[in-house]
């Protein structure tokens, strides 16, 4: 049995929903300006195996309670961003949707982790009207949101990749070279932002 038990389909309802709004905000705002707020989004329930595995981790008995209120990607939405700034446009957006309420954030642009990873996550807890796993309805489920430009994106791909390489030599020095790509890639998406607003302001 899965480890969301019943409550699997409505994670495939909150994922789609969420999808589906900010696919009508995008188109809004396209006819609007003409410009796209993000190049595409990705979005996965976590599989029952890594769901587990994160419950084994963190010394969580193996349950839908676990996998739905103490954990909080089992959603998880990624949207990726052709700029920073059409990040932080988002993040308001989402910031003022009815029904879903920021509950962590934190910004690994402004503060990129010591590896180099950069992205914006944050946790949100929306409303639905039925009922969640502590028996509440409406109930909340939580979603993990990643917004990234494409750049960040590409380098934590690349960097996951590799992660499971777990026998490479130099592995210091393999460290050190991907730190010095993702600062190169975020000297990079600094440029691309300074060439889009000179091109606006023309
Ligand atoms: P998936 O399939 O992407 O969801 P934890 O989940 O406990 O390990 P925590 O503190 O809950 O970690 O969250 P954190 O550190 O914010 O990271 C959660 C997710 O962010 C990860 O999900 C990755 O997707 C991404 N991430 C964070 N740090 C890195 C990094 O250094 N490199 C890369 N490539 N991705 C990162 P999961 O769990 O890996 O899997």
């Amino acid at each position: 049995m899965s480890i969301y038990e019943a409550f699997e389909p409505k994670l495939n309802y909150v994922m789609d929903q969420l999808q589906t709004e900010l696919r009508s905000y995008d188109r809004m705002r396209f006819e609007e300006t003409g410009d796209h707020i993000y190049e595409h989004i990705s979005a996965r329930i976590k599989t029952d195996e890594s769901m587990r595995e994160k419950c084994r981790r963190k010394n969580l008995p193996e349950n839908a309670h676990s996998a739905l209120h103490e954990l909080q990607d089992a959603i998880g939405i990624r949207i990726i961003c052709a700029f920073r700034d059409d990040i932080y446009g988002i993040l308001e957006h989402i910031r003022n949707l009815p029904g879903v309420t920021i509950v962590e954030e934190i910004d690994y642009i402004r503060h990129a982790k010591p590896n180099g990873y950069r992205s914006y996550h944050l946790i949100l807890s929306v409303e639905t009207a039925f009922e969640d796993v502590e028996g509440k309805t409406p109930g909340h489920y939580f979603v993990e949101v990643q917004l990234r430009t494409i750049a960040m994106d590409s380098w934590a791909s690349l960097e996951h990749k590799m992660k499971y390489k777990k026998d490479v030599k130099n592995q210091a020095l393999i460290e050190a070279e991907l730190k010095r790509c993702a600062d190169e890639l975020a000297a990079c998406d600094v440029s691309l932002e300074t060439i889009r607003n000179l091109i606006r302001s023309s």
